[in-house]
């Protein structure tokens, strides 16, 4: 509801929520340089993953078996779930700039965001994180070896999780860049030089 408030309210004030994907494979790096982002640039950070997570946790929630299978399976839950988890935490904020990480992930998610949100925010535009297959594996290994505690920090899952990023994401990453809106940054580098390179895409929005 109160999206809606706010977007009468841009009607009149002629600005939206503006909004950028964050997209890239398992371990790109998407958590760790959106919180850079956040920190350097005043965007608020909304993880589709960290989103569903939250959820799953949540003793009462009637998704958190399906969000837990599809978790385990590196499979994707379906957009109802997931797009209002995101419109609930947009509209719990009072900002107008957010990161939007790991979604959208596959057709699916695009149709459904696109019914729901698409034309109330402003897309800038899609930050491709694009990193190496074993780079990606190796890194959500590490994490999981660390303790991250993560049902999806396993070879097992993490293969699965490859699979889909090649087979239904990187087709939306495909769909943005035909519409001119996708700026890639190499993300198999150490997190600072990725650093250095997101910020010449964000200095000067
Ligand atoms: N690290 C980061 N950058 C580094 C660098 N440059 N050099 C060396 N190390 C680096 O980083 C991962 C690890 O690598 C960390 O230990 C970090 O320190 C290190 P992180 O920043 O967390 O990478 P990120 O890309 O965010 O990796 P993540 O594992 O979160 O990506 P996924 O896309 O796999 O996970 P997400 O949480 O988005 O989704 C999980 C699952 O939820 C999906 O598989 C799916 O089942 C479900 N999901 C949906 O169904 N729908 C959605 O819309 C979203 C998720
Ligand atoms: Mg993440």
């Amino acid at each position: 509801m109160k999206l809606l408030f706010r977007s009468i309210y841009r009607v009149f004030t002629m600005s939206k929520p503006q909004v950028v994907f964050v997209l890239g494979g398992p371990g790109a790096g998407k958590g760790t340089q959106c919180s850079n982002i956040v920190s350097k640039f005043g965007f608020v950070h909304l993880s589709a993953g960290d989103l569903l997570r939250a959820e799953r946790n949540k003793p009462d929630s009637k998704y958190g078996e399906l969000i837990d299978t599809h978790i385990k399976n590196g499979t994707i839950v379906p957009v109802e779930v997931t797009c209002k988890l995101i419109q609930n935490a947009m509209e719990a904020s009072t900002a107008n700039r957010f990161l939007i990480d790991g979604f959208p992930r596959n057709k699916d998610n695009m149709t459904g965001w696109t019914r729901t949100i698409g034309d109330q925010v402003e897309l800038l535009f899609v930050l491709f994180l694009d990193c190496p297959e074993e780079i990606c594996i190796e890194r959500c290994m590490k994490r999981g070896a660390a303790g991250s505690g993560r049902a999806d920090d396993n070879l097992e899952s993490l293969k699965k999780r490859i699979v889909t990023f090649v087979n239904d994401s990187m087709p939306i990453i495909e769909h943005f860049k035909e519409k001119n809106l996708v700026k890639k940054v190499e993300a198999g580098k150490n997190a600072a030089d990725v650093w250095v390179e997101i910020c010449k895409l964000f200095k000067d929005l």
